[in-house]
């Protein structure tokens, strides 16, 4: 008989450990609109599919047949042309590996780690799963008792990050073959997905709901990628995804994959490519995603690289307390402009450092493992930390407070009571 510990799930119709899944939120019909990521369960580099993060902005399309569907490019080429996914299938391919972060994951640790300098007991945010929270918010600011209060709790920022094969052709093979004219700066991607953007989202993002927010009314999800973002060898158009066709949720028949860029960026159900001479004022790029010091900042910047980023994944505060004895202090590390180098932990709150292991691999923008082994006899409270650094030279945190609360890549703190 197996061992009751190691018998999570059934697989193939034996038992075996527990499989990696998403905690989902759905629809009225049952369908996954949102869904957070056990990341720290991973064993290896790829995020299985069924443990992938969703964030949809708008309402999630209705599929559409692969036979039914191609999609077209417009604008600033001279070849304006449509394709279908068969069409690319027949050019030369490129898969690449990379993390998707959500510009929103983790965000609550801003205001966690401010208050905790200043002496304050603001609740960790924690990486746990609630099954079933993490939607129930939407559309609430519409109502007429809408109280922010009332919201603030539904929504946990954490486990919107996951790791991915991407399978697809490069950007720059596809625009080649429409021939872009040279006064084309950005390259406009349309889903075809619709909806109102929910304020309740700028809200939640910002914190609070003392201030008057954009309404574009309906709208498709759109991007205007720079030409030079474009161009780039890793920028591709996938219809495949960790060694499968992609699924509807995740942007089938076709999304857009920006490596180093923050999740917004990847483009999903992807309906129209528009070349054009000037940046395009999308909503999800010039009013939401956007940093500035508050939301009458008349310099808005679209967000686009993410920081550098390391989360200890093992053991993690929910392990606490702890018996004396050798442990390893494991984690996750990644950054937005390439391959995170080194990796230095601590385990008496950032006084003292020592270099990690760290995992090598070939994908730049592919989390790397790292590990320290941490032996520890003596009881008391210990407060376990990591920092990255990246092939750019950039050392976490790198990002600044912006009042959408986007891009934390500040040093989250583990803490572990060592109890005889
Ligand atoms: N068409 C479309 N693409 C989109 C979105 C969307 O709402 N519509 N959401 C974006 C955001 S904010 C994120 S974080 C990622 C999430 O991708 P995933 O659901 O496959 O993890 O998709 C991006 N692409
Ligand atoms: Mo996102």
């Amino acid at each position: 008989m197996p061992r009751q510990e190691i018998e999570g799930d059934w697989y193939m119709g034996w038992p075996d450990r527990k499989r990696h899944t998403a905690s989902t939120s759905e629809d009225k019909d049952g369908r996954v609109i949102h869904a957070r990521c056990p990341f720290w369960e991973h064993e290896g580099l790829i995020t299985p599919t069924d443990a992938t993060y969703v964030i949809a902005q708008l309402q999630v399309p209705e599929p559409i047949h692969p036979d039914d569907y191609d999609f077209e490019i417009i604008g600033k080429v001279k070849n304006p042309s449509r394709f279908t996914v068969n069409d690319l299938r027949r050019m030369p391919g490129h898969t690449v590996r990379a993390i998707a972060e959500c510009a929103g994951n983790d965000t609550d640790y801003w205001d966690y780690l401010a208050a905790r300098k200043k002496g304050g007991n603001l609740q960790k945010p924690s990486y746990e799963l609630q099954p079933g929270k993490g939607n129930e918010w939407r559309g609430m600011a519409d109502q007429a008792d809408f109280d922010y209060s009332s919201i603030a709790e539904l929504n946990p920022s954490t486990g919107f990050v996951s790791a991915g094969e991407w399978t697809g052709v490069r950007l720059r093979d596809v625009l080649e073959r429409v021939e872009i004219r040279e006064d084309a700066v950005a390259v406009r991607f349309e889903g075809f997905d619709e909806g109102r953007p929910d304020p309740t989202v700028q809200y939640l993002s910002v914190g609070r709901s003392d201030f008057e927010v954009y309404d574009p009314g309906i709208i498709n999800y759109d991007k205007g990628l720079p030409i030079e973002k474009a161009m780039e060898p890793d920028t591709i158009l996938a219809w495949a995804h960790n060694g499968e066709w992609l699924t509807h949720i995740h942007g089938a028949p076709l999304r857009l994959i920006v490596p180093g860029w923050a999740g917004n960026w990847w483009v999903k159900w992807i309906n129209t490519i528009e070349l054009m001479d000037h940046m395009p004022d999308c909503y999800h790029q010039t009013h939401y995603f956007v940093s500035g010091r508050s939301p009458d900042d008349p310099d808005k910047k679209p967000m686009t690289a993410i920081g550098v980023k390391t989360l200890i994944t093992d053991p993690r505060d929910t392990d606490s307390p702890l018996s004396p004895g050798q442990y390893v202090i494991r984690g996750l590390a990644w950054s937005g402009y390439g391959a995170v180098k080194t990796v230095e932990v601590s385990t008496d709150g950032g006084q003292n450092w020592q270099p990690a292991h760290v995992e090598e691999h070939g994908d730049r923008f592919l989390w790397r493992r790292f590990s320290l082994p941490w032996d520890v006899s003596e009881p008391g409270d210990y407060t376990l930390m990591s920092r990255g650094t990246d092939e750019a030279g950039r050392q976490q945190p790198t990002v600044e407070w912006n009042f959408q609360r986007k891009h934390f890549d500040g040093i989250i703190p583990v803490d572990i009571s060592i109890e005889q």
